[in-house]
């Protein structure tokens, strides 16, 4: 009778532990309950298939997310966007970073933006600044099309951009 009990007990408890550890181990939890060992040795490498996938679309995730860096400012002091010319995909992040010369900031064009583009959405208020080292401002443009933009303080001096959303 104890015996009869404690199978009882410790079959629920083992399918309760598989069920938990991996959401698609359905038919390694029929096979443990003929022959426990083997089950736990597939459930185990499945829990390793699994943990792959998972790092894999994890690091495809990061990937899509990547993110473009713009410096404020060249190495050699410059008053000027580095780069001042390039290209992004549509949804994919502008990081623009204090680098020398601040304090600068990122002001897009309302005139030179696709239409129907907001350029105070996308833009930083003509009077707010970056001023300290590595301060940065991201902007995410998801319209296709050309964009211009400058920094007000240094627009005169030449610090003005374009990027192309494709
Ligand atoms: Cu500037």
């Amino acid at each position: 009778m104890a015996s009869v009990t404690s199978a009882a007990v410790a079959i629920p408890s083992f399918s309760g532990l598989k069920a938990s550890g991996a959401g698609k181990v359905s038919g390694a939890v029929k096979v443990s309950a003929v022959a426990p060992r083997l089950g736990g040795v597939k459930a185990s490498l499945k829990d390793v298939g699994v943990a792959v996938v998972a790092t894999a679309a994890s690091a495809m995730l990061a990937s899509n997310a990547m993110a473009l860096e713009v410096l404020l400012g060249s190495g050699d002091g410059a008053l000027v966007f580095v780069p001042s010319d390039f290209s992004v995909a549509a949804g994919e992040t502008i990081v623009f970073k204090n680098n020398a010369g601040f304090p600068h900031n990122v002001v897009f064009d309302e005139d030179e933006i696709p239409s129907g583009v907001d350029a105070g959405k996308i833009s930083m208020a003509e009077e707010d600044y970056l001023n300290g080292p590595g301060e940065t401002y991201s902007v995410t443009l998801e319209a296709k099309g050309s964009y211009s933009f400058y920094c007000a303080p240094h627009q005169g001096a030449g610090m003005v951009g374009k990027v192309t959303v494709n």
